[in-house]
């Protein structure tokens, strides 16, 4: 079978349907985290506002982070790919031609320093997980005791994605390209300012940090931003369909629900796409929709996958069929979720959550468990602990928030199904965790495991969450997920 490429997308785009003129672009933005979500939101967004303005110097270099798989796949096809937009309402297909180079950051490094330090390009985007910020978990300030960090501090390398930032950006200067936006679009809370601090932190590392530092203080924004489109990983079947479809082989198709959002903070200071022509929100206070996210949707999903994945259902989808895991998702965003939020004005915050259950149950997607399942010691902070912390001040119990994390522990700790079936969640604090918990699996670990996984000690001093932990975990070997999620909701 023929691949995707630029020779044959004439022919391909009869099938997906037209769309910009992929020689006719000039890279604009550098994109760091070439993977799924990217390619299949910003990259999105970005072609769609060139196709609404005619502009075309919004191409994106797209950099990876860990190793040239997803380079090699993109390269292998001109860097053209497809969007598959799936839900009960059907499919459709599109090939984006947006990302126009691909780099890889480990072995490429000096290219990546050049494209950063080129005047065309005044944006640089990111989409790299939470873990590959090295905070420390507590004041999310970067880890300066990392070793990759501390590598990269001492001239190696660059390994890390501020340290590979903060080359960029001493290049830049040095070429004398003006300013720069770097727009974190991680599920963090404060992306924009806990990137420009993390960058903060690593200029105080290098000997002539301080300089350095000024510049950026002068001449970089970090806008924050609030992203949404849910995206699973791909599979071979996904793979075979859009062959299928298209007639031509992609190796690098995402696919994603339909729904799409964008909220950025307007701080540019030099040029940027007109994104809110592809239906982006350009606000002056990004915090309000990011908290609302986060809190709503991402602390619903990860309960949904903690519950799931010890229930041993397989799919996100398949998690809202059961009514238990439903009602206990509608009481964390209705009862605990909700009286924490800040206002946004013409927003319902209801309608919101009943939008966010409908896009889960989308049966189109194989989101699975164990994906959103993955990375919890990174995702409880931003999803679950603000709630609790804001629950307790205002007496709300965080009942069901403590589930989530109860739940997230014995995922982590105990590695078994409900019907003791092995269980793999990747978490990358795993070893912390396990020797936090002192080989231990019972209740008394609760409070150790999570002291090691980087939980504030004034919120595990505080009996009231405590206890509302340690008693789900208990339940959860007793009766099992659904059974726990029943009483839970019920309350
Ligand atoms: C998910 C998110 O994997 C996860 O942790 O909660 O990736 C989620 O799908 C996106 O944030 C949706 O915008």
């Amino acid at each position: 079978m023929r691949r995707l490429n630029l020779e044959n997308l004439t022919d391909v785009s009869r099938r997906s349907g037209d769309g910009i003129a992929p020689e006719e672009l000039t890279v604009g933005i550098v994109h760091f985290g070439a993977g799924n979500f990217h390619r299949a939101h910003q990259a999105v967004c970005t072609e769609d506002a060139m196709l609404a303005t005619g502009e075309t110097g919004w191409a994106i270099s797209a950099v990876t982070q860990r190793g040239p798989a997803v380079r090699d796949r993109l390269r292998g096809q001109d860097c053209l790919y497809t969007v598959v937009t799936r839900d009960e309402s059907g499919t459709a297909y599109r090939v984006v031609r947006s990302v126009r180079e691909v780099l890889d950051g480990p072995s490429e490094t000096e290219a990546v320093l050049e494209r950063i330090a080129d005047p065309s390009v005044t944006v640089v985007t990111l989409t790299v997980t939470e873990h590959a910020y090295r905070l420390l978990p507590g004041t999310r300030r970067l880890d300066t005791a990392d070793p990759g960090v501390l590598a990269d501090a001492a001239g190696q390398g660059p390994s890390t994605v501020v340290g590979r930032l903060v080359a960029g950006i001493r290049a830049r200067r040095a070429a004398g390209a003006g300013p720069l936006a770097v727009v974190s679009c991680d599920n963090l809370d404060e992306n924009g300012p806990v990137l420009r601090a993390a960058v903060r932190d690593f200029c105080a590392l290098l000997p002539d940090g301080a300089e350095l530092a000024e510049w950026i203080e002068r001449h970089v924004t970090f806008p924050a931003t609030m992203v949404d489109r849910i995206v699973p990983a791909t599979t071979e079947e996904d793979l075979a369909g859009v062959e299928a479809e298209l007639g031509a082989r992609d190796e690098a198709a995402v696919v994603a629900e339909p729904f799409i959002q964008w909220v950025i903070e307007d701080d540019f200071p030099a040029a940027r796409p007109a994104w809110e022509k592809a239906g982006a929100l350009l606000v002056d206070d990004v915090r309000p929709y990011e908290m609302t996210k986060l809190r709503t949707l991402n602390a619903c999903h990860s309960l949904l996958a903690y519950l799931g994945a010890l229930a041993g259902v397989g799919t996100i989808a398949e998690t809202m069929s059961v009514a238990e895991f439903e009602a206990v998702a509608r009481r964390l965003a209705d009862n605990e979720v909700a009286p924490t939020l800040p206002g946004i004005a013409g927003f319902e915050h209801g309608g919101y959550v009943d939008t966010v259950l409908r896009r889960f149950r989308n049966p189109a997607l194989a989101h699975t468990t164990q994906q959103v399942a993955s990375d919890g010691s990174l995702k409880i902070g931003p999803r679950l602990l603000g709630t609790v912390g804001d629950a307790l001040r205002g007496s709300v119990v965080p009942s069901a928030a403590a589930l989530a994390i109860a739940a997230w522990l014995r995922c982590v700790l105990v590695r078994r199904t409900d019907g003791g079936e092995p269980l793999e969640v990747r978490e990358p604090a795993d070893e912390r965790i396990r020797e936090g918990a002192g080989g231990g699996t019972g209740r008394g670990v609760v409070r150790p495991a999570l002291a090691a996984a980087g939980v504030d000690e004034a919120l595990l001093d505080d009996r009231r969450f405590l206890s509302l932990v340690e008693h789900h975990y208990d339940e959860l070997a007793r009766s099992g997920a659904r059974e726990t999620a029943r009483s839970v909701a019920a309350e």
